[in-house]
């Protein structure tokens, strides 16, 4: 029996600010012209229907709100932005259509710096403090940030693929009991043991959406080069495409942030269209598509007459 059919909304959100280096706000039309639109349509002959929308410099308050009113017409949100300091914006538009969802966060940072523990002064690397409620007396009041009320506890939101945390991260993920899998963790477990113990952390008392926020540089640099802070010794591409088929089997995917596109930052054309790629192969697996090419209906072999 085939799935009903879901509508995915697309938002290209090319926004740069937050960090210093140049050309992020190009991710967006570099994801796109690697084929997303096309990939997604293709899934299940209909089962997921795309309407794409571009996010033009909005004030990140202003998109919480739209972001609000995309979860009303979608069952299922998508986001590709370019820039984590977005998930603010995402994610707290998300927690007003959907106060209880859990948060799987992707990426070879925790960004959960505070706005005193920064050594960047870089606001990607610390979107994760804004959001939680138990480090609020850890913050100091910042111009234009009011609009921000903290929307997760601790306890919602598990990291796959850590391995570059600040000394102050490591200090709030451990002192704040905040769940990790670090590529250590990955290479002791196993990225089937990974996923098992996330939606074990998350889903134990009960099922809730799931808000997946991916950085391209979760993958090595390797794989992902066109990115503003590669790290090596990231995930592999069958471990990237397990973590995204598994979330897309618990059928509770709700909205994918998909960031850190650069392709002012890749070393040639061809690196930057394999990162894009990539990006589209992320996408693709959250929303069905399987290696073994489970995400096409086929209905009878032809035979010859
Ligand atoms: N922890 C470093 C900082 O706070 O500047 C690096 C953050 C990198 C953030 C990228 C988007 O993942
Ligand atoms: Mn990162
Ligand atoms: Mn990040």
């Amino acid at each position: 029996l085939q799935k009903p059919a879901h509508s995915v909304a697309l938002i290209g959100a090319p926004f740069s600010r937050g960090q210093k280096r140049r050309g992020v706000d190009h991710g967006p039309a570099a994801i796109r012209n690697a084929g997303l639109t096309a990939r997604l349509s293709g899934l299940g002959k209909g089962r997921a229907t795309c309407s794409s929308g571009r996010v033009e410099k909005w004030p990140l308050a202003d998109m919480t709100g739209a972001i609000r009113s995309l979860g009303l017409l979608h069952d299922i949100g998508f986001f590709y932005v370019l820039f984590f300091s977005l998930a603010l914006g995402s994610i707290s538009g998300h927690t007003r259509q959907c106060p209880h969802l859990c948060v799987i966060w992707v990426d070879a940072h925790a960004d959960i710096n505070t706005p005193l523990t920064t050594q960047s002064g870089n606001l990607h690397g610390q979107p994760v403090s804004f959001l939680l409620r138990e480090l609020q007396d850890k913050m100091p009041l910042l111009p234009g940030f009011s609009w921000l009320k903290p929307c997760l506890s601790t306890s919602d939101i598990v990291y796959i693929g850590l391995r570059d945390v600040d000394p102050a991260e490591h200090y709030i993920l451990k002192n704040y009991d905040i769940q990790y899998y670090s590529m250590r963790d990955i290479d002791r477990l196993g990225i089937q043991k990974v996923m098992e113990r996330t939606f074990e952390q998350l889903m134990s008392r009960r099922q809730r959406p799931i808000h997946l926020s991916f950085d391209i540089d979760a993958f090595d640099p390797s794989l992902a080069p066109a990115t503003g802070t590669p790290v090596l010794g990231g995930l592999t591409y069958r471990e990237g495409m397990y973590i995204t088929e598994e979330i897309h089997n618990t059928g509770l995917l709700s909205a994918v942030d998909l960031v850190e596109v650069n392709p002012l930052l890749g070393a040639s054309q061809e690196e930057v269209n394999a990162t894009a790629r990539l990006a589209v192969d992320v996408l693709a697996t959250c929303f069905g598509h399987t290696r073994e090419g489970a995400h096409a209906v086929f209905d009878e072999l032809p035979t010859p007459n």
